[in-house]
């Protein structure tokens, strides 16, 4: 029973994840499946994930992020003293060559700070990444569930945190 029943909550899962729409490409870099996580009511912050693949021979290195609804870092998690804190990147993400890097809860992500509007399920909001080699990219990133483990469907390490 106890198959059966991830089983179907598996195939839930799939079934409600966004069709994967194609890569963005920007010079040497593919940005694949980029989404956001919906906010509750008067919430001043939310988190954006993607992955970043880069097939060039030379590392590039995300440097800034803009939207228009928030201001916008990258961020790290980092474990101190048994707790799970974050923090900006300092000097940019390095996206290595011909390795990819991916954003997902409880790794780096976008912080979407001080916010406008919550970010609703079933919505679409936009930012645009800035690289020191591909220049800049405008990225579309879907709204999803608030506990939602993103487009793979599963994180398991999120138990108790907010990003
Ligand atoms: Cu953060």
């Amino acid at each position: 029973m106890k198959i059966l029943l991830s089983t179907v909550v598996v195939a839930l899962a799939l079934g409600f994840a966004p069709a994967r729409a194609d890569a963005i490409k920007a010079g040497d870099l593919k940005i694949e499946t980029p989404w956001a996580r919906a906010t509750p009511k008067g919430a001043q912050v939310g988190a954006g994930y993607l992955t970043i693949e880069n097939d060039g021979a030379t590392a590039d290195r995300l440097t800034g992020v803009s939207a228009d609804f928030a201001e916008v870092q990258v961020h790290e998690m980092t474990m101190s003293h048994g707790v799970m804190q974050m923090r900006e990147v300092a000097g940019g993400l390095e996206i290595p060559a011909h390795k990819s890097v991916t954003l997902k809860p409880s790794g780096y992500h976008l912080m979407f700070m001080k916010l406008q509007h919550p970010l609703v399920k079933g919505q679409t909001i936009k930012a645009t990444l800035t690289f020191a080699r591909a220049g800049q990219v405008s990225v579309d990133f879907p709204v999803m569930a608030v506990g939602s483990p993103g487009p793979g469907g599963r994180t398991g390490a999120m138990k108790g945190m907010k990003m």
